[in-house]
């Protein structure tokens, strides 16, 4: 009875932290210490609530230039700065406005479907991407207007 218990409760709370509807900044692990160096892990099921299809990364963004300017239609993705700065700009259908920084390793921004992002990088910085399914050009909503209808 008390092992039934704590496994239900343990399920709760497990759901509970895999339950992302919104944005939000994951902190992943780090294992390590200064002296050695460290190591973050995402492993699906404990950080990453979907299968992973793909892993991208961008660099040398110069620091004048915004990329983004889309949205999504069934994407959901973990942006991680491995180094440098990155901000995200994000906006749901509703136009309301969330914006994140993203300027240590082992945090990632967590972005459901249906979010447009525009994305400032500092010179030096690397976006590494985990994502939900394969590149498919036909799942990107790249007209304001249309995304905002
Ligand atoms: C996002 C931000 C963070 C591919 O061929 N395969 C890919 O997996 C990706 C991501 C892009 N591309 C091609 C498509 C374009 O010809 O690379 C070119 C640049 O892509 P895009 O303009 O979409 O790049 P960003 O940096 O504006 O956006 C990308 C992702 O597309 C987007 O989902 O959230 O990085």
């Amino acid at each position: 009875m008390l092992i039934s218990f704590l496994r239900l409760f343990l399920d709760l709370e497990y759901l509970n932290k895999m339950n992302y509807k919104a944005p939000k900044i994951i902190e992943f692990k780090k294992i390590g210490e200064p002296s050695l160096g460290y190591i973050s892990v995402a492993e699906v099921e404990e950080y990453v609530p979907f299968d992973i299809k793909r892993v991208y990364w961008t660099y040398f963004t110069p620091d004048h230039v915004q990329r983004g300017g889309h949205a999504h239609k069934q994407l959901e993705q973990i942006l991680i700065a491995v180094s440098g700065n990155i901000k995200i700009y994000l906006k749901d259908q509703e136009e309301n406005e969330a914006v994140f920084e993203l300027n240590k390793p082992d945090a990632g921004l967590y972005i459901p479907k249906g979010y447009w992002r525009d994305i400032s990088f500092s010179h030096n910085a690397v976006l590494v991407c985990i994502a939900s399914k394969v590149y498919d050009e036909d799942d990107y909503i790249r007209d304001y207007t249309e995304f905002i209808k």
